[in-house]
């Protein structure tokens, strides 16, 4: 992926896929590889929570998702850890409000990396925009059992009062969507839907995927 911008980045938002091992029922790679097979847009590698491989082992399995991204063509975005990101040479990473700013990373990982960032308010929104933020992962929009740490649910109302608000760079939502509320997300003006569970525990990663493909095609 080369020279990254707000608009290379809106389209890869739709089926944004986030996984790590403690996700997954099945081994990582097929479970990416058939999200892959249904369609998925974008993937973060997020290695968190209790149970995650650290050091060698989360080196390994990052390098091995990757490989699969690349063969395939999906941009290959990491979680936080943005000397992992380095030593991969990933296509861009995403931080939380905890992290260092955008416009630090940017000068650690390269101007042509992608770079998003969580934001829960309007005002932690601004500030991302203005650090330099590709996109704005926004949520959680509904409860989620995935990320333990999770902030008051929001529903569409920051999405929607940020696009009120004129601002225009690409968004993407998060927590507890799934194929019945997604569209729900899209018409409150995001670009696309970030999800964990809903495909990695779906009985079909394939068709699930596939789902969330056609739930975000805006008719
Ligand atoms: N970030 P699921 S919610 C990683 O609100 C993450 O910023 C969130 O997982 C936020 O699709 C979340 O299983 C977990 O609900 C999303």
């Amino acid at each position: 992926m080369s020279n990254m911008n707000s608009e290379t980045v809106r389209p890869l938002l739709k089926v944004y896929f986030i996984m790590g091992s403690v996700n997954c029922t099945e081994d990582p790679i097929e479970v990416l590889s058939e999200a892959i097979a249904g369609g998925m847009t974008l993937f973060q590698f997020r290695e968190k929570g209790a149970g995650a491989l650290i050091g060698e082992a989360k080196l390994t399995l990052a390098r091995e998702l990757q490989q699969l991204c690349q063969e395939h063509h999906i941009p290959f975005i990491v979680n936080d850890d943005i000397d992992l990101a380095i030593a991969l040479d990933a296509d861009g990473v995403h931080v939380g409000q905890d992290d260092e700013p955008a416009s630090s990373i940017r000068e650690r990982i390269g101007y042509h990396k992608i770079i998003g960032v969580s934001a829960h308010t309007l005002e932690e929104a601004q500030q991302a925009i203005q650090d330099g933020a590709h996109y704005l992962g926004v949520g959680p929009i509904f409860p989620t059992r995935s990320k333990d740490d999770a902030g008051e649910v929001l529903g569409t109302t920051l999405i929607r009062e940020l696009r009120q608000q004129g601002i225009s760079i690409p968004l993407v939502g998060i927590g507890g969507i799934s194929i019945d509320n997604a569209a729900s997300i899209i018409a409150a003006g995001a670009d696309g839907v970030s999800v964990i569970s809903a495909i990695a525990g779906a009985k079909s990663i394939k068709e699930a995927t596939a789902h969330f493909v056609r739930n975000t095609t805006q008719l």
